[in-house]
């Protein structure tokens, strides 16, 4: 995936929720523009793949089964400065410190419950995008 393009979630708990509408429009609204989209859930085999990076992190097992107990919301977006400017646009990890304005701030709940994900590289943008989405499935 070329550097303008980034890949999030929304979250179970944003989802069940009914958040999909409200973070999209803020999503839409930041500039960026969705490329693919689809509702989905993870087992958790699938969920533990995708967060493989945190394997040794205490939270892993919480993590895994919290992104596996519902559905969620993948999307790959495009924007010039894709990575940092959606990065910036979700807030902090923990909502707590997430600032004004942001999607955490209006949405998460808890540092686990942080109602969506933002690929924090290219790289990783690109594998998480393949991770979900064939080429017929991007436009
Ligand atoms: O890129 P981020 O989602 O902002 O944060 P990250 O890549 O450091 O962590 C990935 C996810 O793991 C994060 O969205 C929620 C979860 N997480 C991170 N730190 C903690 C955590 N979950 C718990 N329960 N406790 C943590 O300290």
């Amino acid at each position: 995936m070329a550097a303008n393009k980034t890949f999030t979630m929304i979250k179970p708990d944003a989802v069940q929720d009914n958040y999909i509408g409200g973070i999209t429009q803020m999503i839409e609204e930041g500039g960026f523009r969705v490329v693919a989209l689809k509702k989905t859930r993870l087992t958790p085999e699938r969920a533990g793949k995708f967060y493989e990076v945190h394997k040794e992190r205490p939270f892993y097992n919480d993590l895994v089964n919290y992104m596996s107990s519902g559905p969620i919301v993948a999307m790959i977006l495009e924007k010039d400065n894709a990575v940092a400017d959606f990065r910036k646009l979700i807030g902090a990890t923990n909502p707590a410190q997430a600032e004004e304005g942001t999607i955490r701030k209006k949405y998460a709940k808890s540092v686990e419950a942080n109602a969506v994900h933002g690929s924090d590289s290219d790289e990783n943008a690109q594998i998480e995008g393949d991770f979900f989405f064939g080429e017929d499935e991007r436009f």
